[in-house]
This record gives structure tokens, C-alpha cells and sequence, in this order.
């Protein structure tokens, strides 16, 4: 298994639309394999395909408090079950140090297929309804920063432009 490279706002790759899923290979559960390994790595509850630079419609999940309980998720959709919002702190592996509140739809109900090319249906509420609205979000080329206001987002910019040319 590897650790795979985690893009950084405001790197553009991020703003790329994901295409569905269409072969279901061996291929494919490598880069879910590593997927699942980069999120455990990076301390994430979450990831999508489109944060490591594969602008596939899949992400992988794990809420859990034991971190052993990762779920796959691929070519997902969701509805919303209970519109009335819900506000987290939100944080994204692709916009590390930054913590801000974002209201979401409380409930959804996500349809999507497995590894194996099954449907399946899940309905989420609380932080799970939360990430998987932030996952998908990222499959759209969108990030948690597009609910702040400009001059959050702008000074959020300009602070990661300096440390991604310090390490680079
Ligand atoms: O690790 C993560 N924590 C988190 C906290 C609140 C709302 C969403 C998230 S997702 C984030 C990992 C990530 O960037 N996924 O895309
Ligand atoms: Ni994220």
C-alpha cells in the first residue's frame, strides 16, 4: 500500500469535476486500499479521490472513534431527508490549520455502489451526513471554503500561497 499525495488549496486541480466510475478492477481497490491508508495516515475522516489528483467519483469515510471502520463510497449521490441545518466545524485535509463553522443539511440519504459494483442506500445523519456532504462536495470541485466569505477565504489563501513556497 502507499501514502498518496494530498493537493492543496488553492492548488486548481481541486476545481476539477470527477467522472463516474465505470470499471470496477483491481485498479480500482489498490486506489481504494491507499485511499483508506492516506485518510488513516493524515488523521482525516474523510477523503475524496479528487484531493489525491484522480478526478473519479469515489471517496472513503471513517467516523468511527476507533478509526477501523473505513466506508467506500463510489459514484455517490445524496438527497436531503431533513433540510433543517446542522453547524460543524469543519477542517479539510486540503486546507490544513483551518477550522471554520459551515451549516449543512442535518440528514441525507446517499445512494452510491461498492467496491464490488453493488447499490447500496445509507441514510446519515450528524458529523457521517456532514462529511459525505464535504466529500461529494470536493467530487464537484468545491471546497469548504466557498461557504466563507471572500475575505476568510482570501486570507486563507494567501496564507497557504506562503507556506506552499516555503516548502517547495
Ligand atoms: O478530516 C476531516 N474532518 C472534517 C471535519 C468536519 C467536517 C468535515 C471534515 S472532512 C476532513 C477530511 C477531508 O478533508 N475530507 O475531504
Ligand atoms: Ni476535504
Amino acid at each position: 500500500m502507499s501514502i498518496l499525495q494530498i493537493l492543496e488549496f488553492p492548488d486548481p486541480r481541486l476545481r476539477k469535476i470527477a467522472e463516474p466510475v465505470t470499471v470496477f478492477d483491481a485498479k480500482l481497490e489498490v486506489l481504494i486500499e491507499d485511499m483508506i491508508e492516506t485518510m488513516y495516515e493524515a488523521q482525516g475522516i474523510g477523503l475524496a479521490a479528487t484531493q489525491v489528483n484522480v478526478h473519479k467519483r469515489l471517496l472513503v469515510i471513517d467516523v468511527s472513534e476507533n478509526r477501523d471502520s473505513p466506508l467506500v463510497f463510489i459514484n455517490p449521490d445524496f438527497e436531503i431527508i431533513d433540510s433543517e441545518l446542522s453547524e460543524y466545524d469543519e477542517g479539510c485535509l486540503s486546507v490544513p490549520g483551518f477550522y471554520e463553522t459551515v451549516a449543512r443539511p442535518s440528514s441525507v440519504k446517499i445512494e452510491a455502489q461498492a467496491l464490488n459494483g453493488e447499490n447500496f442506500e445509507l441514510t446519515a445523519e450528524g458529523l457521517l451526513a456532514t462529511c459525505i456532504q464535504h466529500e461529494i462536495d470536493h467530487l464537484n470541485g468545491k471546497l469548504f471554503v466557498d461557504y466563507l466569505s471572500t475575505l476568510k477565504r482570501q486570507r486563507i489563501r494567501s496564507k497557504l500561497e506562503k507556506d506552499q513556497k516555503k516548502s517547495a
